[in-house]
């Protein structure tokens, strides 16, 4: 008998009985984001034929260049989420501030916020290395009909209703989790459609790939530089093998399908890290542990953070349990 293969679609409707009482909404929400990656995908893959590479000429509230496609991503997922009024409310990592959506007649009955890096990596592109969209899905928690305030977006990670991301790769692939697991898609470019290609993704326990910018190594706090030794010992199961990318959602899917641990700590030079807990850390700290893995801030988990500001950085490890468990160990105690 023939395969039958679950598109990302049927996938969606089948799951929407995991929610009690669910009216649609998050499956609609989901639904728009498969959209917009399928456009951002698309102008992501010609980047090497038109004038969209370089610079956009201005700068992010990081102060970091923003490239041509980030601002072009940035665009499209808004869009996409504003002119379906699904959500109430977008904060991005590119723009100052969140979005408020106030819908039809200025009332927006609408019950979730979206926070989205819409293109993270992107001083890959380039030079042709993947990049990926990070999202995450949380509840409004001010009244519904009402503006959405800070406090909407200021939600612990634990709070999180669905994270997912898009690596624009090899193959593209829509990775997503909304607490039952974490599945992905991969999209057959010839059709449009992603299919289910890796049902219930688990890191393995342990693993032996370690992922950081070593080049910041003398900047590294002594726990990281132990946990790097570690790493490095000649020991029946080391050393490790060092690979980094430079793209978040790259090595984060390359270490939960192959087993390994993806650290960006924090340093002299970055006192805070460099990655943001709200478009980053928390949607993929959310995504590890539904996959069996686990993700800190070499203290803490990183789900259990209480945000004080909307592009707030923290330090990362994450990935398989048992490695993430042992950079913990030698990362000390908490000061
Ligand atoms: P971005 O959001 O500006 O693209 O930065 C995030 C990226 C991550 O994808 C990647 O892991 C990290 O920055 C690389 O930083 P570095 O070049 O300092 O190693
Ligand atoms: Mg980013």
């Amino acid at each position: 008998m023939e395969k039958r293969h679950i598109t990302l679609g049927e996938f969606i409707i089948d799951n929407q009985k995991h929610f009690k009482y669910s009216s649609g909404e998050l499956s609609r929400l989901i639904n728009s984001i498969r959209l917009a990656a399928k456009i951002v995908n698309h102008e992501v893959n010609k980047a090497g034929l038109v004038d969209i590479l370089g610079e956009a000429g201005d700068t992010n509230i990081q102060g970091e260049d923003q490239q041509k496609l980030d601002v072009y991503a940035n665009d499209v997922f808004k869009s996409a989420l504003i002119n379906r009024e699904i959500v109430c409310g977008i904060a991005s990592e590119e723009e100052d501030d969140f979005i408020t959506i106030q819908g039809k007649e200025n009332c927006n009955s609408n019950k979730y916020v979206v926070l989205i890096d819409p293109l993270d990596g992107s001083s890959n592109i380039d030079v042709n290395v993947s990049v990926g969209t990070i999202f995450s899905i949380y509840r409004r928690i001010t009244p519904e009909g009402t503006p959405v305030q800070p406090e909407d977006f200021l939600q612990k990670g634990n709070e999180q209703v669905a994270a997912g991301y898009i690596v624009y790769g090899t193959s593209t692939m829509l990775v997503y989790t909304t607490g039952h697991g974490v599945n992905g898609f991969t999209l057959n470019p010839a059709l449009g459609t992603f299919y289910l290609s890796h049902p219930d993704m688990q890191f393995p326990e342990t693993g032996k790939i370690y992922s950081i910018n070593e080049g910041y190594y003398a900047h590294f706090p002594q726990g990281v530089k132990d946990y790097l030794k570690y790493c490095q010992a000649e020991e029946e199961d080391r050393p490790y093998t060092s690979r980094y990318i430079g793209s978040l959602v790259s090595d984060f899917h390359r270490n939960m399908i192959k087993g390994g641990i993806y650290i960006y700590p924090t340093s002299s030079k970055a006192p805070q890290g460099k990655l943001r807990l709200l478009y980053e850390c928390n949607p993929i700290a959310f995504l590890a542990e539904q996959a069996n893995g686990k993700a800190t801030d070499g203290y803490q988990r990183i789900l259990d953070l209480k945000p004080t500001e909307l592009h707030q950085r923290v330090p990362i490890f994450c990935g398989s349990s048992i490695m993430v468990g042992k950079s913990r160990s030698l990362y000390g105690e908490i000061p």
